[in-house]
């Protein structure tokens, strides 16, 4: 038997698969090669999910926890007994403190619709409990695109085939979005070129034509100082500038002041890469900008999406098909999605619980005030991939906390649970997933019955519910009635026959040539007063990160430190505790440039302490040309007992919050380094 789904991970690819299984088992997994997009491949990571799936591993069994915090210690327990013993917690804390003192934490494990929200989000809005505001990756793009656009939307990225002049700023195609890259690959086959801006020479900037290496979250100076360029030079659309935007003159007086020499002072790129790129993006026609999430997680992240929009609508380039900016187009797809209809917002009956950002999860469990008594973690490793997560780990090892974790594996986080419960792999369970990197919407259909004892993400929740004797007949809606009501406009029977649908999309593939842009003005607002109306700058501005080379920290760490994706055989937090993944990588390393180095007394392989005023950690130097003087990087993914102190990537990073749109600056990072 042959069995089609759609790849669950954090990845805007979201493959097709055909699992083949044999009484009772899978057998083999393979890429579909129908797939519009991912066209039969896979990646290195989900090529042996399989393994994933059998692991010896895998969590198969509710457990209790019997040594201490954070050791690791379980004993087998029935789903009756997990049940029970999370219901009667969760009803003494609501009588006792009331329901803010659970606080929900889930990210995007499983990116599937259901595994995401559904009976979880309706079993929190029913109790009332503290609401998580879940921003850590992607709403930051959004939010600083549409204070300028009204809207997020971008054009379909496989449209970047028309294009002739792609900028790939800060994303990092070959690896993040491996199957976009064929259709830039064809573009160039017709005459285009590629430009890649990144603090950091990833291997799709080896791939690039043009490299562009500014300071990490100094960006903005360039973007002004392109603008300043465009308009100096009268390399503007005049046309389109006077019929869809506002703000013109404002913006052009103000960019004045930001000449490419300024900018370059700030960004140390030099003012002759800024201006060719000002002018190579101006003239080409049709000139693409494509994005994806890495600069968000900087202090200005939002003001770097706002003032990059602003760039194509001076030059006009949205006239184009493949000009313009792309980005996620999760939008396009949430339009099929009733979100009330599945999260049913209106079980909170009024109340408005207290929100918690995610990202400050050390905060919460340290500080917050009403405490947080029960954390319940699904969909989510925050001990690997929450910044500052020190603190996080002091929050879990409280022994007043109350911490449930639904998993596959004993993850870091699931190390500090007192219940570990084991969730379905993607191929154990029935979902829909929303594509944010193209503009299918794919079936899951599942391939095994789950195995051992484990359950999907809603099936917990229905557990959870019935054990505390919960009435609300909607946190007992199955599977298919949830997909139903969350996709009323959907042909489901359809959907599943076909195993994916185009979900609606302008057929010219020109989502704002004639405008209709959904702000105030109904135009491209270069000037915006609902910014200033929030306390930011009406104007796209540079305000270089406090936690960065030019901030008052810099004196006492003068290193800046990235912690990016960069594993092909790791998918955020995920594989690489696994035979095949983290052994292939190498293990833990600092990348450093020579002069650093050297400069501290350090060489390849040395041993060197890493440290700022969040935590310390030790690793082997790998020397680098990938970065400039001035920034290092810890590759970031691997869990504590991969690195000898117990320590992570984000034992040192920063959890301040963006700008604005709930995100945070964890690559506004500064350290020190020293012999070990
Ligand atoms: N320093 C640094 N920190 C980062 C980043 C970075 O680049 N650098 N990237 C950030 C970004 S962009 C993101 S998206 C986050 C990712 O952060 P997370 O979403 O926390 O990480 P993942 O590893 O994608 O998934 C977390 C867990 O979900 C589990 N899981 C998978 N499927 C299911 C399921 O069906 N049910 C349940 N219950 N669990 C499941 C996996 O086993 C895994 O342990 O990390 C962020 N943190
Ligand atoms: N193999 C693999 N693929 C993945 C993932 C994975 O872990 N492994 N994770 C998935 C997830 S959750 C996500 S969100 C996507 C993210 O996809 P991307 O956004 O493409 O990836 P990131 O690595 O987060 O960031 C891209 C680049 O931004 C750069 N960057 C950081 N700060 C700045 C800055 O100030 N300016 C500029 N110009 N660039 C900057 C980083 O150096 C990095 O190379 O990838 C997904 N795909
Ligand atoms: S992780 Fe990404 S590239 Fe790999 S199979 Fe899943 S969707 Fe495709
Ligand atoms: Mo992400």
């Amino acid at each position: 038997m042959r069995v089609h789904g759609t790849c669950h991970h954090d990845c805007p690819d979201s493959c097709g698969w055909v699992v083949t299984v044999e009484d009772g088992r899978a057998v083999d997994m393979s890429g579909d090669p129908e797939h519009p997009f991912s066209q039969g491949e896979l990646c290195p990571k989900v090529n042996r999910f399989l393994d994933r799936v059998h692991s010896p591993d895998r969590v198969l069994r509710p457990l209790r926890r019997v040594g201490a915090k954070g050791e690791g210690r379980f004993t087998e327990i029935t789903w009756e007994e997990a049940t029970s013993v999370i219901a009667d917690r969760l009803h003494s804390t609501i009588a006792n403190h009331g329901a803010e003192g659970i606080l929900p934490f889930s990210d995007a494990g499983n990116q599937g619709m259901l595994a995401l929200s559904g009976i979880s989000s309706r079993f929190f809005h029913h109790l009332g409990t503290t609401r998580l505001i879940r921003a850590l990756c992607g709403p930051t793009v959004g939010a600083g695109v549409r204070m300028t656009n009204g809207s997020s939307l971008g054009f379909d990225p496989l449209d970047l085939e028309h294009s002739k002049l792609i900028i790939l700023w800060g994303t990092n195609t070959r690896l993040t979005n491996r199957h976009l890259w064929p259709t830039i690959e064809s573009a160039r086959g017709r005459g285009a070129r590629v430009i890649v801006i990144d603090p950091l020479r990833t291997i799709t900037a080896d791939s690039a034509d043009v490299f562009i290496q500014p300071k990490a979250g100094t960006d903005i100076a360039m973007m002004l100082a392109m603008m300043n360029v465009i308009i100096s030079e009268d390399l503007v659309d005049r046309e389109w500038i006077d019929e869809f935007t506002l703000g013109f003159d404002e913006l052009a007086a103000h960019v004045a002041a930001w000449s490419p020499a300024r900018a370059a002072e700030s960004c140390g790129v030099e003012s002759e890469a800024i201006i060719s790129l000002a002018r190579e993006f101006a003239t080409t026609r049709p000139a693409a900008i494509r994005t994806l999430v890495g600069p968000e997680h900087h202090e200005n992240g939002a003001m770097f999406f706002r003032t990059l929009a602003c760039l194509p609508a001076l030059t006009g380039a949205w006239r184009d098909r493949g000009g313009g900016l792309t980005r996620s187009v999760g939008s396009w797809q949430e339009q099929l999605i009733d979100e009330a209809a599945l999260d049913r917002p209106d079980l909170l009956a009024g109340r408005s619980p207290r929100v918690i950002n995610m990202s400050r999860l050390g905060e919460a469990l340290t500080e917050a005030d009403p405490a947080v008594h029960d954390l319940i973690v699904w969909n989510a490793n925050p001990m690997v991939t929450i910044p500052n997560r020190e603190l996080v780990r002091q929050g879990l090892e409280r022994d007043d906390l109350f911490c449930v974790v639904h998993d596959q594996f004993i993850t870091d986080t699931a190390r500090y649970a007192d219940i570990v419960l084991p969730a379905t792999t993607h191929i154990e369970a029935v979902d829909v997933v929303p594509a944010w990197g193209h503009l299918w919407l794919g079936w899951n259909e599942a391939a095994i019955e789950p195995l051992g004892e484990a359950v999907s993400n809603t099936e917990c929740f229905r557990r959870i519910a019935r054990a505390m004797d919960l009435t609300e007949p909607s946190l007992y809606d199955d599977d298919l009635t949830l997909i139903r009501d969350a996709l009323p406009t959907v042909d489901i029977d359809n959907l599943r026959e076909e195993h994916r649908l185009r979900v609606p999309y302008p057929e010219s593939g020109l989502p704002w040539a004639d405008g209709g842009f959904p702000t105030r003005s109904g135009r491209v607002e270069f000037a915006s007063e609902d910014l200033e109306a929030l306390g930011h700058p009406r104007l796209p501005d540079y305000t270089p990160p406090r936690e960065g080379p030019e901030g008052p920290l810099a004196d006492r760490y003068p290193l800046q430190l990235l912690t990016p994706k960069h594993h092909l055989r790791f998918l955020n937090s995920s594989y690489t505790h696994l035979p095949g993944h983290g052994d292939r990588e190498g293990g833990p390393f600092i990348e450093m440039h020579r002069d650093d180095a050297a400069q501290r007394g350090l060489d390849q392989d040395s041993q060197a302490e890493v440290h700022n005023d969040r935590g310390s950690m030790s690793l082997p130097v790998r020397i680098t040309d990938r970065v400039r003087p001035g920034t290092v990087v810890i590759p970031w993914g691997w869990w504590a007992d991969q690195h000898p102190d117990r320590r992570v990537a984000n034992s040192l990073t920063n959890d301040t919050l963006t700008d604005w749109g709930g995100g945070v600056a964890f690559s506004d990072t500064l350290v020190e380094v020293r012999p070990a």
